[in-house]
């Protein structure tokens, strides 16, 4: 007989300020876990925050895996001690509980502090004898070699997933951004994966997954850190004729040669974190368009020259920045032309630097994490209140999904080489982010939590 294992993607118990707790994103680690887990073993993923799931006493798993970020640890605690109080094995793992894995032991039999790909079998092998507790540490990074397929067929079906399928390359990363779980979590040197091990994967996951889309998403914090290595792989993708998006840094204007790779294996839009060319320096990082990497200048030719949207991944909120900012960045966002914006308020999470700066200096006003939802501040920023920055961050956001300035950005495609499936795609992503922000941030402000008031003053 087999034993039965669950493995829970929780939902968060919201999402957003208004309380939304539906946003649908697959669950990539629990797919690549689960590719780990041996034949005597039968696995079921839950994604709780895409479909249907009641914590019910007639379950039947024999042991139980959650993986958490901080916005959805708390209902993840939940999850574990239904489980736990009913005897039956959980453990736990992810960037949250890495970090607080004290925090997390008070909810669930073990914690597994790291990548979880080796460890997971010591912790199964410790279950079936009956002594799975405690703290497990991944001691070694794992080098990315003959990694298995990840188990994207146990993803639930039906849903419609923001990025379905999903795969990943590489892991960790050379910069030490303050605010980023990265370099803590998975180390400051890059580590890839075999381009021929790729290639097969995104073969299996082309007959398998994408339907006729042959669509693909790469969820690596940024997919050109090693650009020979990108190259080499792009090149071997050109024949899988696949589409795909990927997180880029904005140094890539600079590769001519790699720009065009990507084109001929199929970009259709590179998310670029305007912060990390700044990494060993946030203090001084500024939004201005006259940075010393000239951010519009090289946003137009990854998009007029190679025909490749830019969507601007923003963080609002650093300590440089006042509310007079907002003006700055939402005119950048328009002089740039960039096709699209993933925004963010700078979040102190667990782990990083930025939480221990800001937990010494006494500027986190919330350990709730049931308040690090995506559109909260739950620290106080340097130069504004918590207010103005929230204000800020809505406010931007309702201009840049306001019908007027989605279509002026699709007209401004179409008269470059992005074309009129640039203009289309800019016009099915501002449906999106019109959907993200206008209702779930604007629309009833009233329901807004309530944050305690701090001024500047009191920093
Ligand atoms: C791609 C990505 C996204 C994509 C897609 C996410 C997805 N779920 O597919 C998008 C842009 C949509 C996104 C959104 C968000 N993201 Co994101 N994202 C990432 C990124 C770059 C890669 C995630 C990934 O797929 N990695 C590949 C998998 C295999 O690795 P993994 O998840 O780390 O899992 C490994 C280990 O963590 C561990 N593990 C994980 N779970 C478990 C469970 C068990 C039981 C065990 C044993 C082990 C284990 O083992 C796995 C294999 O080694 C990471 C940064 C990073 N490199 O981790 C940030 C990251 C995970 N995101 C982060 C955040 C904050 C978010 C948002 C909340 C942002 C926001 N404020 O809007 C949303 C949340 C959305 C959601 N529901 O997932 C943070 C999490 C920090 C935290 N402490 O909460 C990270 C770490 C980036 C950062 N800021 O430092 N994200
Ligand atoms: S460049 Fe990106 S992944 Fe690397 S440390 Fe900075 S934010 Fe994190």
């Amino acid at each position: 007989m087999k034993y039965k294992i669950k493995l829970i993607a929780p939902s968060a118990n919201r999402f957003f300020e208004r309380g939304s707790s539906k946003f649908h994103i697959s669950p990539l680690a629990l797919a690549v876990l689960a590719s780990r887990i041996p034949e005597d073993f039968e696995i079921t993923i839950i994604d709780e925050a895409s479909e249907e799931f009641t914590l019910s006493d007639n379950d039947d798993a024999d042991i139980v895996g959650i993986s958490a970020f901080t916005a959805n640890v708390k209902r993840g605690y939940e999850i574990a001690e239904f489980y736990r109080n009913r005897n039956v094995a959980v453990f736990m793992g992810g960037h949250h509980v890495s970090a607080l894995p004290e925090e997390a032991l008070k909810y669930c039999d073990a914690v597994i502090i790291g990548e979880g790909d080796i460890i997971l079998q010591k912790v199964l092998d410790d279950f079936k004898e009956g002594k799975m507790k405690g703290i497990y540490k991944a001691e070694e990074r794992y080098d990315l070699t003959e990694m298995p397929f990840s188990r994207l067929d146990l993803l639930p079906e039906k849903v419609n997933y923001l990025f379905k399928p999903t795969i990943h390359l590489t892991r960790g990363c050379p910069h030490s951004c303050d605010f980023c779980c990265v370099p803590p979590f998975y180390g400051r040197k890059l580590r890839k994966r075999p381009a021929d091990e790729i290639i097969a994967e995104l073969k299996h996951i082309k007959e398998n997954y994408t339907q006729e889309s042959n669509w693909v998403h790469f969820n690596d914090d940024n997919f050109f850190v090693d650009k020979e290595y990108a190259k080499d792989v792009l090149r071997k993708m050109i024949p899988l004729d696949l589409k795909f998006q990927a997180f880029a840094g904005l140094d890539i204007a600079e590769d001519d040669e790699l720009l065009d790779l990507a084109k001929q294996a199929g970009a259709l839009g590179f998310y670029v974190g305007f912060d990390a060319l700044h990494s060993e320096d946030l203090e001084g990082a500024t939004k201005s368009v006259n940075t010393k990497y000239n951010y519009i200048k090289w946003v137009k030719k990854i998009q007029e020259d190679h025909g490749i949207p830019v969507i601007a991944g923003v963080v609002v909120g650093f300590d440089h920045e006042t509310k007079d900012s907002f003006e700055k960045l939402y005119e950048f966002l328009v002089e740039s032309h960039v096709a699209s914006m993933s925004m963010n308020i700078l979040y102190p999470y667990p782990g990083t630097k930025l939480f221990d700066r800001m937990k010494e200096q006494n500027r986190i006003t919330s350990y709730d994490w049931d308040n690090y939802v995506m559109d909260g501040v739950n620290y106080i920023p340097a130069r504004m209140t918590q207010d103005e920055l929230h204000d800020g961050y809505v406010e931007i956001a309702r201009r840049f999904s306001a019908d007027e300035a989605i279509e002026e950005r699709a007209r401004y495609a179409a008269t470059t080489k992005m074309g009129e499936l640039g203009a289309e795609t800019i016009r099915q992503w501002g449906k999106g982010i019109k959907r993200h922000y206008q209702e779930l941030l604007m629309g009833d402000r009233e329901q807004k939590i309530k944050r305690p008031k701090v001024s500047v003053d009191a920093i």
